[in-house]
């Protein structure tokens, strides 16, 4: 067997291969609800084969959504709604994820589709974000969000442990926290973007207490046997890739400490100015770097679309599952095209039993 479809345990969960969905914003729900679009879009992606799908950034306030339009957890109708997603999932053969999500000084934009910029501060679709520090991104999103107080602070600290308890009642068997891509946890981390002189900012303690305490405050909601997990950029690619690299595996050791059981590698997208190496499956030696360093199992996405390289990342040790994100939406059966590619002699058990008998399975013709 490959080590791609080799079965991945974690806590009580276990995964029937190491080919996960990342989440991936749909941008498509009102007031934080999900609807047909997200059961018909999440029920393929699942049926498809992978062994983890996590839902798309879920906003545990109304301004954590980064649009209008984004997915949130803030209410029961919102869990209802979810609720009925994770079972659509579950009943697929993957088990059902979600990232919960505070988009800080990126909220309040247009979608993708439309512009991807700052809501204008007169249009009432909009509101003002907050931040550790009213420092605004620039270019596309140029409004100034406020300074989070410490009030503000306890706040959405507590609404991601409210997230995180809903999200279990709603089925959920995997908790990913968003702590990356320049939203609002990573910008407390990041020196770019925390200028605060309380005990939220300053040294590597102080920027990493917000996302301490909030791991602290859903472990406390979150039950000890499943998988709580997080998602964090541990480079910027700006320069200081070193030194930022050395705070990162720290603050993943503490993660680990404070009772985390995997951490999703990313790229922090903090500020404009970077130089990201784009290629394929550039992040693989830094997540493997992580993995040892900080003795956490991890996992990485970014440009791994050919089975052989997702097979190899997982083969050498350097992730323990593969996050494979627009190739599922370009393909959801990404999954049981790779078994088959791979040489899976029982690549058959990627199909759901419907699919997998003798009268229904498909084999090429030619
Ligand atoms: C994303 N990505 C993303 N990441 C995340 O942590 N939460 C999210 O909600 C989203 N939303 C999102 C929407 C869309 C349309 C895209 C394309 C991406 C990033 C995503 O999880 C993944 O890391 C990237 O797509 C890179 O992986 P692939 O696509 O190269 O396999
Ligand atoms: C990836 N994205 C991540 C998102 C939403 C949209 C795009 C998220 O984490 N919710 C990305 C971020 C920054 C730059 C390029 C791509």
């Amino acid at each position: 067997m490959s080590a791609l479809f080799s079965p991945f345990s974690l806590k009580d969960v276990t995964l029937r291969n190491r080919i996960a969905i990342p989440p991936m914003c749909q941008y498509s729900a009102t007031d934080g609800l999900s609807n047909d679009w997200h059961e018909a879009h999440y029920t393929g992606l699942a049926r498809g084969g992978a062994g983890l799908v996590i839902v798309e950034a879920t906003a545990v306030a109304p301004e954590g959504r980064i649009t209008p339009a984004c997915l949130g957890l803030w209410n029961d109708t919102q869990a209802a709604g979810l609720a009925r997603i994770a079972t659509a999932i579950k009943a697929a053969g993957s088990v059902p994820g979600i990232q919960i999500a505070h988009a800080g000084r990126k909220a309040s934009a247009e979608r993708p589709w439309e512009g991807d910029q700052h809501i204008p501060e007169d249009d009432p679709r909009g509101w003002t974000p907050i931040a550790p520090s009213a420092i605004p991104f620039g270019g596309n999103l140029p409004r100034t969000p406020r300074a989070m107080t410490l009030d503000d602070i306890a706040r959405v600290r507590n609404d991601f442990a409210a997230a995180a308890r809903r999200a279990r009642e709603a089925g959920f068997e995997w908790l990913e926290l968003h702590f990356a891509h320049g939203y609002l946890a990573q910008s407390f981390f990041s020196i770019h973007t925390n200028q605060r002189s309380d005990a939220y900012g300053g040294s590597l303690e102080g920027r990493s207490r917000f996302l301490l305490e909030t791991l602290a405050a859903v472990r406390a909601e979150w039950p000890e046997h499943l998988p709580l997990t997080a998602r964090f950029g541990v480079i910027e690619y700006d320069g200081r890739d070193e030194e930022t690299l050395t705070e990162s595996i720290q603050l993943t050791r503490n993660f680990r400490d404070g009772g985390l059981d995997l951490l999703n590698v990313s790229v922090s997208f903090t500020i404009p100015e970077t130089r990201i190496p784009w290629g394929p499956a550039f992040l693989a030696p830094i997540a493997a770097r992580v993995r040892q360093e900080a003795g956490l199992p991890v996992a990485a996405s970014w440009g791994i679309d050919v089975p052989a390289t997702a097979n190899r990342v997982v083969a050498e040790g350097q992730m323990d599952l593969v996050m494979v994100g627009r190739a599922h939406l370009a393909n959801p059966h990404w999954p049981y095209q790779a078994a088959l590619q791979l040489g899976e002699d029982k690549a058959s058990w990627v199909l759901p039993a419907p699919y997998a008998h003798w009268l229904a399975k498909y084999r090429p013709a030619e």
